[in-house]
């Protein structure tokens, strides 16, 4: 049994039950197989060993007191997963589905991410349990001041910095910021994703949704193709959807579906992006409202069969394990050559076989959504200067970051022998500078 085969079993028996987990290390790792007859010098160094265990788990519990006076208690998690290259930096996400195996495979994914990105920021992932939907401000927040209160103690500007995911906003970040300088009487940059009156960087909000669609822009490119007049599937509608959907728009293509965890909506002539702003943003609503607005419009219960709308470009922007095999064979049998992944791991295993077998525009989430994490660490780098940048300032960063990630990662891909092959060119690009990093920092 190799090296990399060796490992993988063992990590799946030493952590049972955690599927996710499983599936991204299982990923990763298969990957990285040819990067060990180039680096004896890994397998000594134990790098994969190491790589997989978190540095440091973090579980508490969270109380906090609803609007009926009832007690309430979630759990609260926060995985320090790799400082090789940086302090640890990832999401907060609070979803009901939320349990460690979640949170260690995001916090594995962002190890490799954040080593894309080319800047200094280790990986690391938190959240809870925690439902915000359907609760009063008044009732996150008291949430969001008992999960820092905890919390505090193990985050720092130099040591771990959470930002924003899944159930994970501005209004979050916001209670949550307040209560962590209320505590330590400090104003630090321990969160990114901060509102701009207190420290936010301008286009934080966009850059996830944009990032993804830069890259695929230059994915495109490579192909002698673009997103000009291509007819486009998202899936989701919250922060990343909704940006990757106005940055596809301004680039020409005609988004047709968007969708939450209930239905999807078509729209034949093209999503009315303001609508679901408004539905979604500010009135925190459901994305079936979008055809009261828009009768002309269709909304479908159930998201699975958006991937049987018809589209050129298909980026799923909601969660993970979205878009499976069967999902996969339609799209591609209805004329899809690109696939921009925007949530983490939307693709299940077999799913990413489909489409790596079939030759078409891959981008794994981690190479093509890692614009949010980058103007994260561009948010810390203005902080640190007491200064801000304008919009168009980091927005040139951000896409300079995905065509180098593009880049990387194609030429990765090429150097090992699997030309085109965009998954296996971001992992071994984002490994390959954690494992130097970890190798010339001894055995810790
Ligand atoms: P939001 O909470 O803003 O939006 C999530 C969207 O996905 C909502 O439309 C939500 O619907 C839908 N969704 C969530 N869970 C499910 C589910 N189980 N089934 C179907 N739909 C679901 O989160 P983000 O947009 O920030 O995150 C989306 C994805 O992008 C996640 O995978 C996240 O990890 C990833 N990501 C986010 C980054 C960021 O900067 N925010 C950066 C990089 C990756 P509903 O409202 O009904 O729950
Ligand atoms: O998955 C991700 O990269 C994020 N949720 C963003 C993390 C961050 O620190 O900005």
């Amino acid at each position: 049994m190799s090296y990399v085969q060796e490992v993988l079993k063992k990590t799946v028996e030493k952590n049972p039950g955690e599927v996710e987990f499983h599936q991204t290390v299982k990923e990763v790792l298969n990957s990285l197989e040819p990067v060990f007859d180039k680096h004896p010098e890994y397998i000594t160094a134990g790098i994969l060993e190491r790589i997989v265990e978190p540095e440091r788990q973090i579980m508490f519990r969270v109380p906090w007191v609803d609007d009926q006076g009832k007690l309430q208690v979630n759990r609260g998690f926060r995985v320090q997963f790799n400082s090789a290259i940086g302090p640890y930096k990832g999401g907060l996400r609070f979803h009901p589905s939320v349990n460690l195996g979640i949170i260690k495979f995001l916090g594995f994914e962002q190890i490799f991410k954040n080593s894309l990105t080319g800047l200094p920021i280790g990986g690391g992932k938190g959240g809870s349990d925690f439902d915000p939907k359907g609760k009063s401000d008044t009732e996150v927040m008291r949430f969001c001041q008992s999960f820092m209160t905890e919390l505090y103690r193990f985050i720092g500007a130099d040591t771990d910095v959470p930002a924003g995911d899944i159930g994970v906003g501005g209004r979050e970040i916001g209670y949550l910021y307040g209560q962590y300088k209320r505590i330590t009487n400090r104003y630090e940059s321990i969160l990114t994703g901060k509102g701009l009156p207190y420290g936010g960087s301008l286009a934080r909000t966009e850059a996830t949704g944009y990032g993804v669609v830069y890259f695929m822009d230059e994915a495109l490119k490579a192909q002698g193709k673009s997103l000009k007049g291509a007819t486009v599937v998202v899936s989701g509608s919250g922060n990343v959807a909704i940006y990757a959907v106005e940055k596809a728009q301004q680039l020409g293509a005609k988004v047709v579906t968007m969708s939450d965890s209930n239905g999807y909506i078509y729209d034949a002539d093209g999503i009315k992006l303001d609508t679901v702003k408004q539905l979604k943003e500010v009135e925190r609503k459901r994305i079936k409202e979008y055809v009261e607005i828009h009768p002309s419009a269709q909304y479908h219960e159930g998201c699975a069969n958006i991937w049987n709308v018809p589209c050129d470009i298909a980026f799923p922007c909601a969660t993970q394990n979205e878009l499976d095999a069967k999902a996969a064979e339609i799209l591609l049998n209805n004329g899809c050559f690109a696939v921009g992944e925007g949530s983490n791991m939307p693709c299940t295993l077999e799913a990413s076989d489909v489409f790596l077998n079939k030759k078409i525009i891959y981008s794994p989430s981690k190479a093509s959504n890692a614009g949010g994490v980058a103007v994260s660490a561009l948010e810390m780098s203005q902080n640190s200067m007491r200064y801000s940048w304008t919009f168009e300032e980091v927005d040139a960063k951000l896409k300079d970051i995905m065509v180098n990630i593009y880049n990387n990662a194609s030429n990765a891909a090429k150097e090992y022998g699997f030309e085109g092959n965009l998954l296996v060119g971001a992992n071994i690009a984002g490994f390959l500078k954690v494992a130097e990093a970890m190798k010339a920092q001894g055995l810790v």
